[in-house]
């Protein structure tokens, strides 16, 4: 029999875009059960080309339930991980809840494919988006290099903090419209959004439209943001590599989907431009894209709603014989966070089926 898979959070941002790859993937489930909060059910949803009707999150949605994904806030997955777990399902989960848990393996097929099989709490992590847009590229170069250092720049989707991202940055969009002054004085666009959006919560800390952000995620310790602490984190236990050095800036771009980074990687051994970028075209989920002479380089713009991690601006560190600078690209949405659970949901189908 086929596995019975459960897509928890399905009306969400993620969760959207999960139901097109589950209906454009081989298919390797049984039934799809698709659950959400009680106020989503009884909606219908499209996948596989049926409409499914939403299930409010109870246990006994997991009954039967061979592997669960979840696409919910950190205290969802939390409480509901581990209830999922207890009736048997096999959990891959794309919040931050288990990540660092030592006893959750934290998984990049590309990179670390067998650690799916070592999960005491019957729980897997995906981790999180902007980790894993540089995630395959880096694998790749890690092989064959031996990686130390890592210094980044994210240049983050409004579409990681969800639907409400996607819809402030387009309701900002819409208030900076039409006044072409806007962004020449101090303060004018926060003044232009403010008085046409008025009190409406945003989740961004500033105006996004006709800006940066330098910020993602909530307030740690010493100034970092969680987000520029979970790239490292996360980064370390991917690539098995506890003492990686990582700095990490994270900002948010008026971008809609897809995460970008600029990678400063340091690496055990010398690294030339043209060998680092075989190993990138040999890597068979990423897409080499570097031609400036002709313009050709990876925009968010460009790749949006495709799979590959797309690289380009491969140079050899002008200062420092062992670094490469690059510039990587990856929907956010999608490997990112959909299509990497996707994955390693498959990879558990096939242990289970015995393949
Ligand atoms: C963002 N990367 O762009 C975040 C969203 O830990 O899964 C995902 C947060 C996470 O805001």
């Amino acid at each position: 029999r086929k596995p019975v898979l459960a897509v928890v959070g399905a009306t969400g941002a993620v969760g959207t875009v999960m139901l097109g790859i589950l209906s454009t993937r081989e298919d390797v489930w049984g039934e799809i059960r698709l659950v959400a909060s009680a106020r989503s059910a009884g909606k219908k949803l499209r996948v596989r080309g049926e409409d499914v009707e939403v299930q409010a999150l109870a246990p006994e949605v997991f009954d039967g339930v061979d592997v669960a994904m979840f696409d919910v806030p950190d205290e969802v997955s939390l409480e509901w991980g581990p209830v999922a777990a207890a009736r048997g399902a096999v959990v891959v989960d794309n919040s931050g809840a288990f990540r660092m848990d030592p006893d959750v393996p934290l998984v990049v097929p590309e990179v670390n494919p067998s650690a799916i099989r070592n999960r005491p709490r019957g729980i897997i992590s995906n981790p999180n988006c902007t980790t894993l847009t540089m995630m395959d590229a880096l694998g790749a170069l890690h092989r064959q290099w031996g990686l130390t250092e890592l210094v980044v720049a994210s240049y983050q989707a409004a579409s990681g903090a969800g639907q409400p991202g996607i819809d402030r940055l387009h309701a900002e969009l819409e208030a900076v419209s039409g006044d072409a002054t806007l962004g020449t004085r101090p303060g004018d666009v926060r003044t232009a959004v403010a008085e046409r959006l008025g009190d409406e919560p945003s989740p961004f800390p500033a105006p996004l439209a006709l800006n940066v952000v330098p910020w993602a995620g909530s307030l740690k310790d010493d100034g970092w943001s969680s987000e520029e602490l979970k790239v490292r984190a996360e980064s370390r236990k991917i690539l098995g590599i506890p003492d990686l050095k990582v700095s990490a800036t994270c900002v948010r771009v008026p971008v809609v989907t897809t995460h970008s980074l600029a990678v400063h990687a340091t690496f055990q051994k010398p690294i030339k431009v043209e060998a680092a970028r075989q190993a990138l075209v040999e890597a068979p989920s990423v897409v080499v894209l570097d031609d400036p002479a002709n313009g050709d380089f990876p925009t968010p713009a460009d790749v949006v709603g495709s799979d590959p991690t797309w690289v380009g601006r491969i140079r050899q560190a002008l200062d420092f014989p062992h670094t490469l600078d690059l510039f990587v690209c990856g929907d956010n949405l999608r490997k990112g966070a959909a299509l990497n659970t996707a994955q390693i949901a498959e990879l558990v189908a096939a242990e289970l089926s015995g393949r």
